[in-house]
């Protein structure tokens, strides 16, 4: 699938702005049909935006299961004879859509995108009447996985178990799109250095016509063509090649063409990084240099809009890292806005691609306490289906996202249970869906603290150990000294089993403003000394080779007693500004 984009072939119009906007609170969409004709009862909704923080009633804010964005598209005179698609970068986490009443296309899983044909259903000129049903219900064969159950009260609940607010909506942009009938459906892009030039393979997969032939030109920054080839598939070679370094990107663009003798039938561009990323024992190699994570687990989270992607947040937000000295993060707990992804390209900071494969761990609840009483693998909760719906949420991540340089490392899950035989089952074959998806990259995923190390069954499989630990923080709390011990014991029995290992979650919760000498949990000073603890810990031990705190800003999560006001383990603020250990880190990360 190639993203909506304008070249000398294609052309694309954003669909983001006001939609109208219902939820069907009493179950009657279908029968009332409501895709047909305008919604009843409805509000304006922003596209793109979590609907849950724009409203100022509880039961709408929680309400769950399903609701209409509907509006009027024209589609432009010019793409008669095109291919005409619709493009949904997220819908959270089901979709139906319809145009003019006529159902086109069902989608499950929130965070990646997903293209529907409107051929047939459309005319360049008219206007047609967009329908989208976006359902946020999870339930043991979604990814994350969630479950309703009755409250005392008589109220639809919905349980889950991962620590953040179960955000829904058209969270990312919404596109039609225009491409040729014969066109480029497909680039996969990978990169090799041979001494001082590059060398870039491509693999083009091109449908809807035979009789063609595909060309491919590789631009450098200044737009001078470096290679070309010819052939659906090859490899350019470019002779003093300049590297993607992390902190120092260079993008060169491939045009890829689809000709018919000296017609361009079809253009696509895809911007392409040259760099290697290799483990070596107990080192994680980008251009066979040795690499230090340093940066933080994020979320995709704001006052207001939620989950939404917005580029003025994204720029806030890259800039910050940029001034902690910040080299990379991980996409905690799903795939983010494709927009992301090419920003880290640009920016040169260098992302671990998670999977929305979190809370499949019925031993947590909020964090990392209060699990409901369910049993993770079993035939009624995480299942077969679930390890179905897990793979290929896998294979559709590498699909959007294996292009891109900034991409080093894939992680599978987020703190699954991951110390039982079933456990063992069930992740044994999502490691080779994985590795048989992208063979350039090392797969991992990130182990709990419920699994230490010897008695995890999941992290033979992984290429890279992540782990996420919170020694003074659930464990040892306010007492930092035993932390440190047992931490360094913990991790010298990781560091045994000669695998690279990332600290991919280590913070504490932290009131911005509350100071306390000598230092207590909850105030900025003890999150400085815990930090301090941590850094003492991994600098003792070598086959560490990162640290990413958790969390990179505060965020919203579902109410409990673990939580004030959502997840204060930022280290700046949910507005984006800095807590006292945000300098911390700034000075440590900077001075490496
Ligand atoms: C974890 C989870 C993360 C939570 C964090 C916490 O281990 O991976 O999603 O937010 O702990 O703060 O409890």
């Amino acid at each position: 699938m190639i993203r909506p984009q304008e070249t000398s072939t294609r052309d694309r119009r954003s669909l983001d702005g006001l939609w109208s906007y219902t939820q069907d609170t009493e179950g009657r969409a279908q029968e009332q049909g409501w895709a047909s004709a305008p919604l009843p009862g409805s509000r304006p909704m922003p596209v793109p935006a979590s609907f849950n923080d724009l409203v100022t009633d509880a039961r709408t804010r929680g309400f769950h299961g399903d609701m209409y964005y509907q509006r009027k598209v024209r589609i432009p005179r010019g793409w008669a004879d095109q291919r005409v698609t619709l493009y949904v970068e997220s819908a959270t986490h089901q979709a139906t859509v319809w145009v003019d009443g006529t159902e086109v296309a069902q989608h499950q899983g929130g965070y990646l995108p997903f293209e529907v044909d409107l051929s047939g259903h459309v005319q360049a000129g008219d206007e047609a009447l967009l329908t989208i049903c976006v359902n946020n219900q999870l339930t043991f064969q979604t990814i994350p996985p969630g479950v309703t159950e009755e409250s005392p009260s008589g109220e639809k609940q919905q349980i889950y178990w991962h620590d953040f607010y179960n955000y829904a909506g058209l969270h990312r942009s919404v596109w039609i799109a225009a491409s040729p009938r014969t066109r480029v459906e497909d680039v996969t892009v990978t990169t090799d250095v041979d001494g001082p030039a590059g060398v870039v393979g491509y693999d083009v997969e091109v449908a809807g016509g035979d009789d063609h032939e595909v060309r491919t030109l590789l631009r450098d920054e200044d737009g001078e063509v470096v290679a070309t080839g010819t052939g659906p598939s090859g490899t350019l070679r470019v002779e003093e090649v300049q590297l993607w370094q992390p902190g120092a990107a260079y993008l060169y663009t491939l045009e890829v063409q689809v000709v018919r003798g000296e017609e361009v039938v079809d253009s696509v561009l895809q911007t392409v990084g040259v760099r290697t990323v290799r483990v070596d024992g107990t080192r994680f190699l980008i251009n066979d240099t040795p690499f230090y994570f340093t940066g933080f687990g994020m979320h995709e989270d704001h006052v207001t809009i939620g989950k939404a992607h917005n580029d003025a947040m994204m720029v806030r937000d890259f800039n910050l890292l940029r001034w902690i000295g910040a080299n990379s993060f991980r996409t905690a707990h799903y795939p983010y806005s494709e927009a992301v992804l090419d920003h880290a390209d640009r920016e040169g900071i260098v992302v671990i691609d998670e999977t929305p494969a979190v809370g499949l761990n019925m031993g947590l609840g909020g964090g990392i306490f209060g699990g409901q009483g369910y049993k993770t693998f079993s035939p009624e909760t995480v299942n077969e289906e679930t390890q179905r719906v897990h793979a290929q949420v896998i294979r559709d991540l590498v699909a959007r996202d294996k292009n891109h340089p900034s991409v080093v490392l894939w992680s599978i899950a987020n703190e699954p249970e991951s110390e039982t035989p079933e456990a063992e089952d069930y992740f044994r074959p999502l490691f080779d869906v994985a590795r048989e998806a992208d063979p350039t990259r090392p797969v991992g995923f990130v182990n709990v603290m419920l699994a230490p190390h010897g008695t995890c069954r999941v992290s033979q499989f992984a290429d890279v150990l992540m782990v996420n630990r919170y020694y003074g923080w659930y464990v040892n709390n306010g007492d930092l000294a035993s932390a440190e011990v047992g931490f360094t014991q913990e991790l010298e029995g990781w560091a045994t089993e000669g695998k690279p290992i990332i600290i991919t979650e280590y913070g504490a919760d932290t009131m911005p403003g509350l100071h306390q000498l000598p230092a207590e949990p909850w105030s900025e000073e003890y999150q400085r000394d815990y930090l301090d603890m941590n850094h003492r810990v991994f600098d003792a031990i070598d086959a560490v080779v990162g640290e990413h705190v958790w969390n990179f800003a505060d965020f919203a999560t579902k109410p409990g007693i673990m939580r004030v006001g959502g997840n204060k383990k930022g280290a700046f603020t949910r507005d984006r500004q800095p807590k006292a250990a945000a300098h911390l880190l700034r000075q440590r990360w900077s001075d490496r």
